[in-house]
């Protein structure tokens, strides 16, 4: 049996001070509520990306999901991979999400091999890769060192690999970015968040979580060698993008 998760409630309360959010056991406990209700699209964004990355798996070769949390992308792309001789490596650096992924994956009877790494995702060296997944991630790591990880993953491709990107998004133009950051708190409200637990969640994520614009992350996957782009999903303030080496 996989683990259950409570239901969201980790800013219900007024706090005194609000610290930098972090992936700790209580935010593991209600992830697949909070990450639901907080990103819009997110189910789509998960079977999808199943789907491209068994379009793009070579046979023999290493599957990457880089920051995968509780596994939802990870056993999304398990039960779509069909080439023969493929073999997921997940990668979190919180001890507490890759615990439960472990549960996971266990409850899980798909037999393509699955290994899970408790790491840094930037001293990971995705060797041998046909498909790197960053669901959600990049978007944590520091913006300077984002353009080192890309060029190694596209390094360590293989030809004809392909590399699925999801970020929460900005917008260079500010009336948009009001519109769009106003329609993600809309979305958040449909959803039971209430205006307290919006603010003091954005407040946690101010300098944790930052967005950059989908230029800026076309021209990093360009810089980086990927010659073929193709946005494939976007609701909202949430996008994704493939890059074909
Ligand atoms: C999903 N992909 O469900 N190294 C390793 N892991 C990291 C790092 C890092 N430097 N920084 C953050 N993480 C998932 C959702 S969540 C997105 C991804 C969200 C991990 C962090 O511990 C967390 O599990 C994940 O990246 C981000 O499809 O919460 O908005």
């Amino acid at each position: 049996m996989p683990p259950s998760f409570d239901q969201d409630k980790l800013f219900s309360e007024p706090l005194t001070e609000i610290g930098d959010f972090r992936f700790d056991a209580a935010v593991a406990r209600v992830f697949p509520d909070m990450i639901n209700r907080s990103v819009p699209g997110y189910g789509t964004v998960i079977g999808i990306a199943g789907v491209i990355a068994a379009h793009y798996a070579q046979a023999h070769s290493a599957i990457y999901d880089l920051g995968c949390s509780l596994g939802a992308t990870t056993l999304a792309v398990r039960h779509r991979v069909s080439a023969p001789g493929c073999q997921l490596i997940a990668v979190d650096n919180s001890e507490a999400m890759l615990q439960r992924c472990r549960q996971h994956i266990e409850a899980d009877t798909s037999l393509l091999p699955v290994q899970l790494v408790c790491a840094d995702i930037l001293d990971i060296t995705p060797r041998d890769a046909s498909v790197v997944i960053l669901n959600f991630t990049l978007q944590f790591i520091a913006p300077a060192q984002r353009a080192a990880l890309i060029r190694r993953i596209y390094h360590h491709l293989r030809p004809g690999g392909a590399l699925i990107l999801s970020e929460k998004i900005a917008f260079s133009d500010a009336h948009q970015q009001q519109q769009l950051d106003d329609l993600h708190i809309a979305f958040k409200k449909a959803n039971g968040y209430s205006d307290m637990e919006i603010s003091q969640k954005r407040a946690a994520l101010e300098k944790v979580l930052l967005p950059e614009t989908l230029d800026q992350h076309q021209q990093r996957l360009r810089d980086a060698g990927f010659t073929t782009l193709r946005q494939w999903f976007q609701c909202l303030n949430f996008a994704s993008l493939l890059a074909i080496k």
